[in-house]
């Protein structure tokens, strides 16, 4: 049975895409080209620089290393800005209730995120205290569909992978799950995450 769950942030969590979306778009338009909702899809835990390759790829751009970071940086600033204003009412339905839940059935909770902004985002949210770890884009090297993120904030529950449960809303969180040999709930549509070993709609059905 389940002794540690461990959640992935944007679309779990809270619906920070669309938020991205906002920021990647305003670069995408000094860059001069268009960057719509179904481009935004691809971006979806998606690391910060992946992300940034798969925009230039869009707008068929592409620049150096230096240069990319810069853009990185600028896309990030507004980012920040935008979540500048989250509060709790910005919670994905069923959150709060689920992870109390699980505290008082002893069951430890992390957070697995591709994001360098998940503790702020955490803070923001008045959550930050229901974590028992929190593993985010900081802490791990490789991004998903890589285990690692899951791999690390298992061992630092102190807890093995059999015994953990991974709650992810994108494709190649699912298969990172799967890779670190975990059981996987998908938060989203079936036909999409089709490796998953349950597929609900959020975490308000649990
Ligand atoms: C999230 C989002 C991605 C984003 C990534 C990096 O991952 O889903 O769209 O690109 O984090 O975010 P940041 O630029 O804040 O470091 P997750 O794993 O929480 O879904
Ligand atoms: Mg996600």
């Amino acid at each position: 049975h389940m002794k540690g769950a461990i959640f992935d942030l944007d679309g779990v969590i809270v619906d920070t895409a669309k938020y991205h979306y906002l920021a990647w778009r305003s670069l995408a338009g000094e860059l001069g080209f268009p960057f719509t909702e179904e481009d935004n899809e691809r971006l979806k835990g998606v690391s910060r620089m992946r992300s940034l390759d798969i925009l230039l790829q869009i707008g068929s751009l592409s620049f150096g290393e230096a240069e990319k970071l810069a853009m990185a940086e600028k896309k990030n600033r507004l980012y920040v800005e935008y979540i500048s204003g989250l509060d709790e009412s910005e919670l994905l339905p069923g959150v709060r209730a689920y992870l109390n839940a699980l505290r008082a059935r002893g069951v430890a909770i992390a957070l697995g995120s591709a994001s360098k902004n998940a503790e702020f985002i955490l803070d923001k949210l008045n959550i930050a205290g229901l974590f028992d770890v929190v593993i985010d884009g900081n802490k791990v090297a490789r991004a998903k569909p890589d285990p690692e993120v899951f791999q690390t904030a298992c061992r630092e529950l102190g807890l093995q992978p059999q015994d953990c449960v991974v709650f992810e809303d994108a494709e190649a969180g699912v298969a990172a799950g799967k890779a670190a040999g975990m059981q996987v709930v998908g938060i989203g549509k079936p036909e999409v995450l089709k490796a998953a070993d349950l597929v609900i709609s959020g975490l308000h059905e649990l």
